[in-house]
């Protein structure tokens, strides 16, 4: 018997949302390679800003895996790895920055950035609750992954300096990695109360609205 499993259920459920932060404007101009390169510069600029706030959130969900999980060992690991690929990111980051001139020490987060953040470290408070805090890692970390996967399939017209950007969460390792905290997610809201599902799905659609205004500012919105 194949069971649908949470994620996917979610997914169906608010597919409208949800395309509209993996297939946004910003993600469809790489992929018909009509983007204004000013609006991806903005992007890069932002994103690092968001990384770096983005990396207190990740530990503060290692600690409650660490705590709270009853697969710990393996949610630590998953966890762990996306760490790890956080600190290369931060590396490619400055690297990227330098290449195409953006000086990002005079970067000030703009105001969806900043409200982002201000959401991330909400869900650092001990608080709230293991499994509300991998669904929004789980989700931030798919949407990237298949908005710029979307901008490497066949018959996309992705600019090739825009390739080893999209490769970077567009790649089938972070597809796995992307798989195993699905897994973790749909292993804890089995065993959730009702409660606690209600606010997990809460959260799934905050993410993905804060997604949505992420883009949109890189495309010069607000
Ligand atoms: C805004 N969402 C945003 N930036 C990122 N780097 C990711 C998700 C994935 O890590």
């Amino acid at each position: 018997e194949a069971k649908i499993t949470a994620t996917e259920t979610w997914r169906r459920k608010h597919r409208l949302l949800h395309a509209g932060a993996t297939r946004h404007p910003f993600i469809r101009g790489i992929r018909d390679g009509n983007i204004d390169i000013s609006a991806f510069k903005t992007w890069l600029g932002q994103d690092y800003m968001f990384v770096r706030a983005f990396v207190p959130f990740v530990a503060s969900v290692l600690t409650k895996a660490w705590k709270g999980s009853n697969d710990s060992d393996n949610d630590v690991e998953v966890i762990l790895g996306g760490m790890a690929a956080l600190n290369d990111e931060i590396s490619w980051f400055k690297r990227e920055a330098s290449k195409w001139g953006v000086q990002l020490s005079n970067i000030a987060p703009q105001k969806a950035n900043q409200e982002y953040c201000r959401f991330l470290e909400s869900l650092t408070s001990p608080e709230v609750e293991y499994t509300v805090a991998i669904v929004a890692f789980w989700v931030i970390e798919t949407v990237y992954q298949e908005s710029f996967a979307h901008c490497l399939e066949d018959g996309s017209k992705t600019p090739p300096e825009l390739k080893e950007t999209c490769q970077r969460w567009g790649n089938e390792g972070f597809g796995e990695y992307c798989n195993s905290l699905g897994k973790i997610v749909d292993r804890q809201l089995e065993k959730a109360s009702d409660d606690v599902i209600s606010k997990a799905e809460a959260t799934f659609l905050q993410v993905l609205e804060y997604e949505v205004d992420f883009w949109n500012m890189s495309n010069g919105g607000t």
